[in-house]
């Protein structure tokens, strides 16, 4: 019976020899040291030993479990011991290596003109002011001397929410709560999306607006020329030739628009300007006293003007772009020009 016991662990030892698996090493431990496995079963015979060989039978017979599950656990930790060591070898990173380059973003060419816009007028003592995308009727229209019938009202103008509720079609909305915020003076730079259902090269249904509004007491139309001619003189260069001819607007009498002669043509009349060798570049006016009258302030004590554009507009004039969409398709060709 010890012979066997020997026996018993020789082949054992061999087999652990020849097993190289987590789920090798369990099956072999099962199969000599499990409840019905070969050693096990052994020991449990031990009624068929002498007597006098019991003792050290059964001593025998623990030390070999002890042997074998030693050598089991030994074998267990040197296999999980070479898979963490071919984990860290396989994920190893080779910090010596130069970093990928990362692409530069850059502004949008419209940020970029929205910025310069700002940057003239805030040395001019302008403050930027921004509102609300999502207006009401009333501050949108109503409190612009924008009457029911008129025809920027109609549902082909605007981006109706639910009643009485738009897209802003303007930035104005944004002067008229500021005035209802602050008393006069008031320099004030609104730049911002508005949104208008028109779609061609030359119309898109968002757009950035600025508007400008200056209220103080003795506020004339000369300084709403000055202001205006240094600011187009900044943007299009200092030999800009411009004119200011009458218009009408609901928010502002009297009211005028400003053109710049044809940067494409020079003024001998071309296709961007329709042969008329002028460039409509801003509207502006005297605010209309009605409006000062919604927002509290006394139009016999002071005056303003205010002046609105499209900032797509002047930045296709300033580059000599032909399709507004252009803008808004994220073609990197066409933004990394800027
Ligand atoms: C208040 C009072 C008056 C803003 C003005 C214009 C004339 C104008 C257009 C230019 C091109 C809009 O983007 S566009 O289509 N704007 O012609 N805007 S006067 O007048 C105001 C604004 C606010 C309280």
């Amino acid at each position: 019976m010890r012979d066997a016991l020997e026996e018993l662990l020789r082949r054992a030892e061999e087999e652990l020899r020849h097993v190289s698996t987590a789920e090798g090493l369990a099956e072999l431990r099962t199969r000599y040291l499990g409840r019905k496995g070969l050693l096990t079963t052994l020991l449990r015979n031990i009624g068929q030993v002498p007597p006098g060989e019991r003792p050290l039978f059964g001593k025998r017979g623990n030390e070999i479990k002890e042997i074998l599950t030693g050598r089991i656990e030994a074998a267990l930790a040197s296999l999980s011991a070479a898979a963490e060591e071919a984990r860290l070898r396989s994920e190893r990173i080779d910090v010596t290596l130069p970093g990928r380059p990362l692409p530069f973003g850059r502004l949008h060419p419209i940020t970029q003109v929205c910025d310069e816009i700002c940057a003239i007028f805030s040395r001019l003592g302008f403050t930027v002011v921004e509102g609300p995308e999502v207006e009401t009727d009333y501050y949108n229209f109503e409190a612009l001397n924008i009457p029911k019938d008129h025809p920027a009202r109609d549902m082909q103008d605007t981006f109706y929410i639910e009643d009485n509720i738009c897209l802003r079609t303007h930035t104005s909305p944004v002067q008229i709560r500021t005035m209802e915020r602050m008393k006069p003076p008031v320099r004030i730079l609104s730049p911002g999306r508005v949104y208008r259902p028109d779609s061609d090269v030359s119309h898109t249904p968002m757009f950035h607006q600025i508007e400008g509004l200056m209220v103080d007491k003795g506020v004339t139309f000369g300084d709403l020329k000055g202001i205006l001619t240094y600011f187009l003189r900044r943007v299009f260069g200092e030999g800009i030739d411009l004119r200011f001819r009458p218009s009408f607007f609901p928010f502002t009498e009297p009211s005028a628009e400003v053109d710049i002669r044809c940067v494409m043509c020079g003024g001998g009349g071309c296709r961007v300007c329709g042969q008329s060798g002028w460039l409509e570049v801003l509207g502006s006016g005297m605010v209309d006293p009605a409006v000062f009258a919604n927002v509290g302030y006394d139009p016999e004590e002071v005056t303003g003007f205010a002046f609105g554009l499209g900032i797509e507009r002047i930045a296709m004039l300033k580059y000599g772009i032909s399709d507004i969409r252009q803008f808004f398709e994220n073609d990197r060709r066409f933004l990394d020009q800027f």
